[in-house]
């Protein structure tokens, strides 16, 4: 049996996954109203394909609890904030669940981490607890880091399709776990020592963290000097060796926006474009902010409250909205003592910030100026009605038209 620790985003749909492949599941949440909504037969978040594989999974048996079984394979997929502060990472959940593993696995149990860390986690935080309790790694339990990789919006796709990487500390290990993870993914896995798992997870979001600032910072340029920045990338695209990523309002979700600062964190002498590409990114929404401003006044808009956010998520289809370009935005509105800016997402139901609205005609008929700030397919099919708008599209989804770009 497999006891999958958390089931967010990561750990819910790699449960379902390993149930409708044939393994004993039970996922296990210290959250009681998150467990007693999947008991109910509902899953807890948007995500395509998630509702199909959640039926298949029920049907094959899977189990929900908030209690950690005793078994001899976990999964621990909890969540890793970091500290805004020092950009270390803060690693409490993921030793909190280890602990309560010891609690009640039998003697030989493998633990492996799906949950992302930065380099040197494991030896720093995890091991220690193992040890102070009194057991032998590598005999009373074995020690895996297995890093997810899927993208949201397309996680089901990946889980199955995605090569992986599995880090332990003896090959053995790694190749049992890699036989449970081969039960659904068709993917190349790939077997490795813990350190090095740890490490590749952080440098692949550092990597398409580094190209779209790439992409930011050209656009900054190429609006300095009145350049289209798209029909640029379009063009040097075309040449076999290029491949420049999309500018954008901001990095946000827990993953790209997080993970280059636990090596920035970690290796503040040597971090160095790592460093400056996070600040790139983070500088994009006070940019967008800036095009607001300056568009609005071109335009007669002296009234910020006429003015909307398309899109209140990280990006596109998605229903996460941790480290938002719109939240950081509002947050430099604040800043700068305006307010009164409306908003609006159509997969977030609940208020979460001020003026927000949960109808798009009712947000369009409220506001003169519309910023899109995420390309949902929803403002996607309705591009038409923003025809008598001013609009900001910083998403290069409007390819006609008379409208602004970043
Ligand atoms: N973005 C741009 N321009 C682009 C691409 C993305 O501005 O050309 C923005 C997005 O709008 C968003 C942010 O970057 O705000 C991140 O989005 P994303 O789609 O690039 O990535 P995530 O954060 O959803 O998922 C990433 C993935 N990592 C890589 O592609 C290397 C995914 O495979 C990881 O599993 C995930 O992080 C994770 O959990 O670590």
């Amino acid at each position: 049996m497999v006891n999958v620790i958390g089931l967010g985003y990561i750990g819910l749909p790699t449960a379902l996954m390993l149930a409708s492949h044939g393994l004993e599941v039970v996922g296990t949440d210290y959250k009681k109203e998150l467990v007693d909504t999947l008991r109910a037969g509902e899953t807890t978040f948007d995500e395509a394909g998630l509702d199909e594989l959640f039926k298949q999974a029920v049907e094959a048996g899977i189990r929900f609890s908030t209690e950690y079984m005793r078994t001899d394979m976990y999964i621990v997929s909890v969540p890793t904030p970091y500290d805004k502060a020092s950009k270390k990472i803060d690693p409490h959940f993921v030793v909190d669940a280890v602990k309560a593993v010891l609690t009640v696995c039998q003697k030989g149990a493998i633990v492996v981490i799906e949950s992302t860390i930065s380099p040197g986690t494991i030896d720093r935080f995890v091991r220690p607890v193992i040890e102070n309790s009194g057991f032998h790694i590598g005999e009373d339990i074995h020690l895996v880091h297995a890093p997810e990789r899927i993208i949201p919006g397309n996680m089901i796709y990946e889980l199955k399709h995605n090569a992986r990487t599995i880090g332990a500390d003896s090959p053995e290990i790694g190749e049992k776990v890699k036989d449970v993870y081969a039960s659904f993914c068709e993917g190349d896995i790939v077997v490795t020592d813990i350190r090095t798992a740890e490490m590749t997870k952080v440098v692949e979001n550092t990597f398409r963290d580094i190209n779209i600032a790439f992409a930011n910072e050209l656009a900054k340029i190429c609006r300095s000097d009145n350049m289209d920045v798209y029909e640029i990338i379009r063009i040097a695209n075309k040449h076999p060796r290029v491949n420049i990523l999309s500018p954008g309002p901001g990095v946000g979700g827990h993953c790209i926006s997080v993970d280059p600062w636990f090596l920035v964190g970690d290796y503040p002498g040597l971090a160095n474009l790592i460093r400056t590409a996070r600040q790139i990114n983070d500088s994009m929404p006070e940019f967008v902010l800036g095009r607001i401003a300056d568009i609005m006044e071109e335009n007669g808009i002296s009234d910020a409250t006429k003015v909307g956010l398309y899109g209140l998520t990280y990006k596109e289809n998605v229903d996460d909205t941790r480290e938002s370009p719109t939240l950081q935005l509002l947050d430099c509105m604040k800043r700068h003592l305006a307010s009164g800016i409306k908003v609006y997402d159509p997969f977030i139901s609940r208020d979460i910030v001020a003026n927000q609205y949960h109808d798009l005609d009712a947000f369009l008929q409220d506001v003169d100026m519309v910023v899109i700030m995420v390309g949902h397919n929803e403002i996607r099919e309705n591009l038409d009605k923003l025809v008598d708008k001013v609009v900001l599209d910083t998403r290069n989804i409007c390819k006609e038209g008379d409208v602004y770009h970043l």
